[in-house]
């Protein structure tokens, strides 16, 4: 079952500060609008989401963050958007994640989008896909940053658990390393983080997503970064990404999450690889045998993709690889 919600269209970043000047933000609605509409013209249906508690956030996130995007959100007038004085003082990390007065709305509804996801696989459903905007997986706990308010995919794994107990693997497929993902389960054995990106030496975030970040204490060996070559082409990335498939397969989680960036495909303008929207199927095939082989379900959280038409053509081609019916 597909979920999406319309809430995502209030929140418009209109720019992003990169290397000191304005720029186009590139966390538009139309990259998922354009999602919607050809998923639908192929025939899937998509669904609307339920309403959870507020409170659902601090599965996740620290009250005082919550609070100061909130009040952010609230004091921030139309038309305006709210830059962080970044080091050391705001809550967020880089300066392309400003906040509108509609950006604390938008972000509570796409968790709630994840929410509702993760509440159709725990009914004791196969598949399901959040078509979540903001993205989440770089925020952590008390930071947001890289579009990313409030980690959608975090708070899911964090719902799913409380409601029903069980491991959780997290495939992180975005073209950019889930810093925030990977920060609020380092400790934790019962989620295991794999993820496939940019280097982080050449790539943002930059601070994080190197392969001897391994986690720590008992979470020790339940997290797995492998940082790709600029210009990796398929044959590449299926390779590496079988290494990620197959520390999932030992793990041998209760369900699968996967952060999904469509980012990696070739001119994604925040991209840097060079994936092919047909490579998709490929991806998608691998996907597919690894959850029949655990027989367990699977979830996609959507996260970056920035062409909208590109990002439409490789959820078709992955649903096309997965074998989803419509
Ligand atoms: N020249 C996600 O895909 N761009 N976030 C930095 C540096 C930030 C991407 C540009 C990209 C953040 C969810
Ligand atoms: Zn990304």
């Amino acid at each position: 079952m597909i979920f999406y919600c319309e809430k995502h269209l209030n929140h418009k970043p209109e720019k992003e500060m990169d290397m000191g000047i304005f720029v186009p933000n590139a966390d538009t609605p139309q990259r998922i609008e354009k999602i919607a509409v050809e998923l639908q013209k192929e025939g899937y249906e998509l669904h609307d989401i339920n309403h959870f508690d507020e409170s659902v956030l601090s599965l996740v996130h620290d009250r005082d963050y919550i609070e100061w995007i909130k009040n952010r959100s609230r004091i921030t007038p139309p038309e305006q958007e709210y830059f962080p004085e970044v080091f050391g003082y705001d809550r967020l990390f880089d300066t392309g994640t400003p906040i509108t007065w509609n950006s604390y709305e938008s972000a509570l509804y796409a968790v709630y989008t994840a929410l509702t996801s993760a509440e159709w696989i725990i009914c004791g459903n196969m598949f399901s896909y959040a078509m979540c905007r903001p993205p989440g997986h770089h925020a952590s706990a008390d930071m947001g940053g890289g579009y990313c308010y409030f980690n959608n995919i975090a708070i899911a794994s964090k719902y799913i658990q409380n409601k029903k107990g069980g491991r959780i693997a997290i495939l992180d497929l975005d073209f950019h390393h889930g810093n925030g993902t990977q920060d609020i389960f380092y400790n934790d054995p019962s989620i295991l983080y794999v993820s496939l990106h940019g280097t982080p030496d050449i790539f943002f975030p930059w601070i994080k997503g190197f392969s001897n970040e391994v986690g720590e204490g008992e979470g020790k060996e339940f997290n797995l970064n492998i940082p790709l070559k600029p210009e990796t082409e398929i044959e590449e990335y299926i390779s590496n990404l079988n290494i990620g498939l197959d520390k999932i397969k030992d793990y041998s989680p209760d369900y699968l999450l996967v952060s999904l960036g469509l980012d990696i495909v070739e001119g994604d303008n925040q991209g840097g690889l060079n994936i092919k929207t047909d490579d998709y199927i490929k991806i998608g095939n691998k996907i597919k045998k690894l959850i029949d082989d655990l027989k367990i379900p699977l979830m996609i959280v959507q996260e970056g993709g920035y062409s909208g038409e590109n990002n439409a053509k490789a959820v078709i081609k992955l649903f096309e690889g997965m074998n989803i019916e419509k």
